[in-house]
């Protein structure tokens, strides 16, 4: 067929009345959003020519999606979700907040209600025999006061790139614990080292990905929610540096000032002292927070979060 067979004013009342811009009732704000969304794909399919086949390949595409809980994969995928965060970050630099340590992508494999702990704690349950990791900093304003109190809220994959809820074959909340800061805004936890997820082999978001000649991998990270009373929440992660897929993340997470330095540590009385009996790693990470402003938009987030059972 050739393109461009519908003239714009065609393609535009269409959209209105499909998103019931001429009815009284409903929502004017899902309506508005309904209509645009409507117009952008009209003309896309007319302007590219998009034939059936294409277009009911794309909603078979998604229904599966929707059928394995993919959209939230497959969303940093197609870089929407890094989108999202230049878009904060951009009315943040107009609301003139500054200061605070980069956020970054939350992905879709946090799940909410972890184990709460003050000061320290372990992650790992033992049974993950990856490198040791020891994390430890500071949580602070922007100004470099400690903020104690804070909640650290981390999460992270096992040395096979896998998380716990997902992978049934790990404990409950295994690598994932809040952490309070203590009186000096301190945090600090055991666990392993991670390793990058990978999108499930066959699916949904692999099978796109592939079709556009990418791959589904993301290098080695760890993720944070970082909260204090009277302060924004931070979403952000840590990227392990030396991994190949650091500067190549299929979900544009990465960003320069959230790759820490990994101090292997061999030392023997720094081992000992440390309960170990082999080498470990140590990152060392301070936070900051900006302070919560009346009029700057907000960095909590709704979304639908898992609770473990
Ligand atoms: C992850 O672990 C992740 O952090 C993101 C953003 C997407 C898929 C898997
Ligand atoms: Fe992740």
């Amino acid at each position: 067929m050739p393109a461009n067979l519908i003239k714009r004013d065609g393609i535009t009342a269409l959209a209105a009345g499909a998103a019931g811009l001429d009815q009284p009732e409903g929502n004017p704000r899902l309506k508005q959003v309904v209509n645009r969304l409507l117009i952008d794909l009209m003309v896309a399919i007319d302007e590219l020519d998009i034939s059936m086949d294409e277009f009911w390949t794309g909603v078979a595409y998604l229904t599966q999606a929707g059928k394995q809980d993919e959209f939230g994969l497959i969303v940093p995928g197609v870089v929407l979700e890094h989108f999202l965060d230049l878009r904060l970050d951009e009315a943040e630099r107009r609301a003139g907040l500054a200061g605070g340590t980069a956020r970054t992508i939350e992905g879709p494999l946090y799940i909410a209600g972890a184990p709460l702990l003050k000061g320290e704690t372990r992650l790992d349950d033992g049974t993950d025999n990856g490198e040791v990791l020891f994390m430890e900093g500071q949580v602070r304003d922007v100004a470099g006061n400690p903020i104690a109190g804070a909640v650290v809220d981390v999460w992270h994959a096992n040395s096979m790139g896998n998380y716990s809820h997902f992978d049934p074959t790990q404990a409950a909340y295994n690598l994932r614990r809040r952490i309070e800061t203590d009186e000096e805004g301190r945090y600090r936890f055991r666990s392993i080292m991670p390793s990058g997820y990978a999108c499930p082999p066959g699916s949904q978001s692999e099978k796109l990905l592939q079709a556009m000649g990418r791959h589904g991998n993301r290098p080695a990270h760890v993720h944070f929610f970082v909260t204090a009373p009277g302060y924004r929440k931070l979403t952000t992660q840590i990227n392990i540096p030396g991994d190949k897929y650091l500067h190549d993340d299929f979900a544009f997470g990465t960003r320069d000032e959230l790759i820490p330095h990994v101090e292997r540590v061999t030392d023997a009385r720094e081992i000992q002292k440390a309960g170990l009996n082999k080498p470990f790693a140590r990152i060392r990470f301070d936070f900051a927070l900006t302070k919560q402003v009346a009029g700057a938009p907000t960095t909590v987030v709704a979304r639908e979060h898992a609770e473990a059972a």
